[in-house]
């Protein structure tokens, strides 16, 4: 049975992941760390305090629950880092080259996420294929892609099982996104229950990639149960399963709220790195090497994201 560590549990993807993990290979063998105590995390499985710069920490952790398999979830995501670059690439590139290089020494399989930020401008819009131009305009991007090469290199030079896909805008009704400029498609649902209107701060026609909690958590499992000798790529796949505007987003939730309301405010930091993303991608590598299919789609996840959220508010 896998011996699994999470680096940076305590984030929008960490927090469901290690539930995700444990519920497939048992509570014990999923160690959750973050570097805020998440107590929350240890309540089924271990969990412990690290900061992912700190390399010492990590290798000591990986050798005391003799771990296998290493999912490194730390990122500032895209908005946040446009406001300091600097602290964006310090967190992001530590805490991956420290997993890189624990998962070397104490032979584990990584899995990294990537990004749909890992794309620029440059790269084609529509269908946006798996090797392409990448040319990202945000340090969260050129982190990312930066990553992706790290993680072949570490593949090719010394055999690190090394795996990673480009994740979409995440949505999840459970922990909250921080930072991101896919955010709005989380807290439009959270607005539509809690006051009925929402103000968007990403142009109404601008189209981005997203994909459902579930199908993400899915991913990540199946890429890492895939027998290596069928990927052809690593790091890192595209993961496409639905793209939507605000426009289009909105639409959905009035079909089941029609006093639902949308006003824009919109940001001109998330607007040009919005418009510096795809509208949306190819995923057939992900569909050929290992299976990849999405099972959520906007209607059902709208369903679904409205209904988990009034419960949680209490309202009918
Ligand atoms: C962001 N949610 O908005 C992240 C994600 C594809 C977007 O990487 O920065």
């Amino acid at each position: 049975m896998k011996k699994i560590l999470i680096v940076g549990a305590g984030g929008q993807i960490g927090s469901e992941l290690t539930s995700h993990l444990r519920k497939i290979y048992g509570d014990s063998n999923v160690v959750a760390t973050d570097m805020r105590d998440c107590r929350e995390l240890g309540e089924a499985g271990p969990f412990e305090v690290l900061n992912a710069l700190d390399a010492t920490a990590m290798a000591s952790i990986v050798a005391r629950y003799h771990i296998d398999t290493i999912f490194n979830l730390v990122a500032l995501l895209s908005a946040v880092g446009e406001r300091n670059p600097q602290m964006a690439w310090s967190v992001n590139m530590g805490a991956l080259n420290n997993s890189l290089e624990v998962a070397r020494q104490h032979h584990c399989a990584l899995f990294t996420p990537s990004s749909i930020g890992a794309f620029g401008p440059s790269s084609p819009k529509d269908g946006t294929p798996q090797d392409t131009i990448m040319q990202p305009t945000t340090i969260y991007g050129i982190c990312k892609y930066t990553g992706e090469m790290l993680g072949n290199y570490y593949h090719h030079k010394y055999g690190v099982d090394t795996r990673s896909v480009r994740f979409p805008g995440i949505i999840s009704n459970v922990t909250l996104p921080g930072g991101g400029t896919t955010d709005y498609a989380v807290e439009i649902y959270y607005e539509a229950v809690r006051s009925g209107r929402f103000t968007c701060p990403i142009p109404s026609d601008v189209y981005m990639d997203m994909i459902y909690m579930p199908d993400a958590l899915r991913a990540c499992v199946e890429l890492m149960e895939t027998d290596p000798a069928k990927l052809v790529h690593r790091n890192s796949f595209n993961l496409a399963s639905m793209s939507f505007t605000p426009e289009i987003i909105c639409a959905e939730i009035k079909k089941r709220m029609p006093g639902f309301k949308m006003d824009y405010d919109v940001d001109p930091v998330k607007k040009a790195i919005a418009e510096s993303w795809p509208n949306s991608l190819d995923d057939t590598c992900a569909r050929e090497e290992w299976g990849w299919k999405p099972e959520w789609d906007l209607s059902r996840m709208t369903d679904d994201m409205l209904e988990h959220i009034r419960l949680k508010f209490g309202v009918a």
